[in-house]
């Protein structure tokens, strides 16, 4: 895939910049330029408002042209692992709620509304699972991940960062986000620092004061899914059972960005059904729903706005194609489309004024950076609270042992006491 190149020495944007701009991109601002950054200095209590922020906090610019730089070093993500979980949302260490994909009919006529009354069964979006999952993959596979480099008494993992790929979405169409901030609490644990995200308040209104229209289109997309993918290899979509959004699979991928190892998951809806399809993650399928294109106006917005999303989201583990169904007012699938996500760059020049791949990417590896350069204190219940707010900088406030804290202590005494002992739970 030509959008993970290899890294090309003399496109690296690190080796021409001087020591100091080294681990620092341009939208970078240090209001204390001369002295040395001195993070702990801005320290302040937990559960002061940002207000109370002194003004001198460091900060990161999302402004877009200073990202339009060469695309950085982006490995080809690697599946490490993957996990289920199941109707009644327990993890499980397998592949059990992998699914299929099946080609639709090009004009389908999917009924998304059907089985919204009597054959839906909606995840309770009130529990906050942050990492959990995550770090419970972690500790049932740490022989894969510990660090060959490093002696027996060096128990880090050998990653930078640790998040759900939803997260990494957001940092990459930060630089183009005009209506929803964010919130990303980063904890560092044994050199790693893990990223979960906070809701906002704004985000936590909007889940309260849902629309039943809105209610029911959130239903659609998974009814999408049901159309279209078989639980087997060589069985068909059931579209006359149950939606149960607590079900999921999960690919764990390691890659590189920059000089940022991350390890990030994320949910895969199906695979290709071909046994000789590529592994992982390139046989993985996006599915999509959309609402349907009449005219040339509405096929612009899809390629500024949403193509961007959808993008980000598949381009972050590898997953080659997101397959689109587009349907009407009513909720029917009228047409289908497969979008290639090492395609979609071209299919975005020809619009004006568009999103760029490598602004995206020149911002996320950036404000890893400065995530790196500003949670210091290595300390599993110290949350750095990462703040953005569209058309400001991105700004931080530190707190100890508050509502933040996110690192579970099943997690912390694992990862301390070291992958030998192996506890029954
Ligand atoms: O607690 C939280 N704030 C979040 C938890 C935010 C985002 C995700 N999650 C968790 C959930 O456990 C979920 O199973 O992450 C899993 C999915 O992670 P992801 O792949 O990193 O998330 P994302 O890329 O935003 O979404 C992928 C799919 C969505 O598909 P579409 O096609 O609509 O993008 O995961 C689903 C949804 O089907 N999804 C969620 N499922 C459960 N909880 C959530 C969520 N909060 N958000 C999206
Ligand atoms: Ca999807």
């Amino acid at each position: 895939m030509d959008q993970h190149r290899p890294h090309n020495p003399n496109s690296s944007y690190r080796r021409h910049r001087s020591e100091d701009k080294r681990e620092r991109g341009d939208g970078w601002r240090n209001p204390n330029e001369n002295k040395h950054l001195k993070p702990n200095h801005h320290q302040h209590q937990s559960g002061a408002t940002p207000e109370q922020k002194p003004l001198s906090c460091p900060s990161l610019s999302t402004r877009r042209e200073l990202y339009e730089r060469d695309f950085p070093l982006y490995k080809q993500p690697v599946e490490v692992g993957c996990f289920s979980l199941d109707a009644e949302r327990r993890f499980f260490n397998d592949s059990r709620q992998m699914r299929y994909f099946v080609e639709p009919d090009r004009n389908p006529n999917f009924d998304l509304r059907d089985g919204y009354k009597g054959r839906y069964v909606k995840r309770d979006d009130s529990v906050r699972e942050k990492l959990d999952h995550i770090l419970r993959w972690i500790v049932a596979n740490r022989s894969k991940l510990d660090s060959s480099a490093t002696t027996a008494s060096s128990r880090a993992l050998d990653v930078d960062f640790v998040t759900w790929r939803g997260h990494l979405t957001k940092l990459l169409t930060t630089p183009y986000e005009t209506r929803e901030g964010w919130l990303l609490a980063v904890t560092r644990f044994s050199g790693t620092l893990y990223i979960s995200e906070v809701e906002t308040e704004a985000a936590q209104r909007e889940r309260d004061n849902r629309t039943e229209r809105h209610e029911e289109m959130m239903y659609w997309g998974y009814k999408f899914e049901q159309y279209t993918c078989a639980d087997n290899p060589d069985s068909l979509p059931d579209p006359s059972g149950v939606v149960n959004t607590n079900e999921a699979f999960c690919t764990v991928v390691q890659t590189r960005l920059a000089d940022h190892r991350l390890l990030f998951s994320g949910e895969v809806d199906c695979r290709d059904k071909d046994p000789d399809a590529p592994a992982p993650p390139a046989c993985y399928v996006e599915l999509k729903t959309s609402a349907e294109i009449c005219t040339p106006k509405q096929r612009s917005n899809l390629h500024r706005f949403k193509l961007l999303k959808w993008w980000a989201q598949s381009f972050l583990p590898g997953v080659p194609r997101v397959v689109a169904g587009f349907r009407d007012h009513e909720g029917v699938v009228v047409s289908m489309e497969t979008f290639h996500i090492s395609k979609i760059s071209h299919l975005i020049k020809n619009e004006y004024n568009c999103w760029k791949p490598t602004v995206c990417m020149n911002f996320c590896s950036d404000f890893m950076s400065f995530v790196k350069h500003m949670a210091t204190e290595d300390n599993p219940s110290v949350v750095y609270l990462f703040s953005w707010e569209p058309r400001r900088d991105v700004t931080f406030s530190i707190h100890r042992d508050s509502q933040y804290s996110f690192l579970p202590h099943w997690y912390v005494k694992e990862m301390t006491s070291g992958g030998d002992s192996h506890h029954q739970s």
